[in-house]
């Protein structure tokens, strides 16, 4: 099986992006011969500053080996090494369709409220249709915001299979059962999220225990004391959810522990339960990001991979 996934080198990266993300590319690698790529051809679709870019690009595949990443297994490269990517959105836009990608709720949400919408914003979803389709990836492990993206992927390769013969695997979208839209702790209608999020609620793979602790100990909960989810409980949810991930647990018997216990004590142990969950990937990370020569070299065995 080949799994290939992308993930952007914009801001701090958070728990939706572990759970959605990197802890199922760490699963996943286990499964076939798998492609992770640091996608910063995609976030140059909104401001950003070069050399910013060029230090979080390192700060994100830093974060990708001290999550789990196996450089000895895993093909770990960066999206502009290798320039098929962009040829391939380019040869790519000729057969997706317009309204479709006018129908993107990502597009619409990101767009909104911004003095200049780049093209590139807009087009976003066929560059990401190259990035998994150069691959002939068959599996492509992405939280659910990245659903209508993956879908477009796929109505693209059909469309140039039935255009131009066999040519490209439509690839599927691997979802966590748990944690596949983590939600801000202090708005729990709205996804945890880089740009769409608030501050307090978004809990960073690299803030320190006592903030992460913090963060958790003030997240919205809903009115009633019980620990279980619903949606008229999103906070309590998204707090069992979170809680899930970090111990392995399913969310019932989480439910079970906690029933009649109170917010207070719940809301210490999840805290405890993420602290324990990120403290050896930061050390990890502290340790692999110390050297950006590895790094690099790392990266550039992983382009040639991928070329
Ligand atoms: N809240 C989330 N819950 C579960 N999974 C999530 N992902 C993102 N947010 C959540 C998944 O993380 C992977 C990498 O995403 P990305 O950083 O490349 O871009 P994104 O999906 O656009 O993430 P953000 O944080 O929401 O960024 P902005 O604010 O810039 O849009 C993807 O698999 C994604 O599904």
């Amino acid at each position: 099986m080949r799994v290939f996934s992308g993930i952007q080198p914009t801001g701090a990266k958070h728990f939706g992006n572990y759970s959605g993300g990197f802890r199922q590319y760490a699963a996943t690698q286990e499964r076939g011969e798998a492609f992770f790529c640091v996608v910063d051809l995609h976030s140059i679709t909104v401001d950003y500053d070069p050399a910013a870019l060029r230090e979080q690009t390192l700060d994100l595949a830093a974060m990708l080996f001290a999550t789990g990443l196996d450089p000895g297994r895993s093909t770990v490269f960066v999206q502009s090494h290798v320039t098929a990517h962009a040829e391939a959105a380019w040869l790519l836009s000729a057969v997706a369709s317009y309204g479709q990608l006018g129908r993107m709720t990502q597009f619409k949400d990101k767009g909104d409220g911004r003095e200049f919408v780049s093209a590139g914003l807009f087009t976003y979803p066929v560059l990401m249709a190259g990035d998994i389709l150069l691959y002939q990836a068959d599996a492509v492990p992405i939280g659910d915001d990245q659903r209508q993206h993956l879908e477009l992927a796929r109505d693209i390769a059909e469309r140039f299979n039935a255009r131009f013969g066999e040519t490209f695997r439509e690839p599927t979208g691997i979802y966590p059962n748990v944690g596949a839209r983590i939600m801000d702790l202090q708005e729990p209608t709205r996804k945890m999220s880089t740009t769409g999020g608030t501050p307090q609620g978004t809990l960073l793979l690299l803030d320190p225990p006592d903030v992460l602790r913090k963060k958790i100990r003030s997240a919205v909960t809903d009115s009633g004391s019980e620990v279980r989810r619903g949606d008229d409980k999103p906070g309590v949810t998204t707090l069992i959810d979170i809680m899930s991930v970090a111990t392995g647990e399913t969310p019932g018997a989480i439910e079970e522990r906690y029933a009649s216990g109170g917010y207070g004590p719940f809301k210490a142990d999840v805290a405890e339960a993420v602290v324990e969950l990120l403290a050896p990937v930061q050390a990890r990370y502290a340790e692999v990001r110390s050297d950006a020569g590895e790094l690099e070299r790392l990266l550039a065995v992983g382009a040639r991979k991928a070329r």
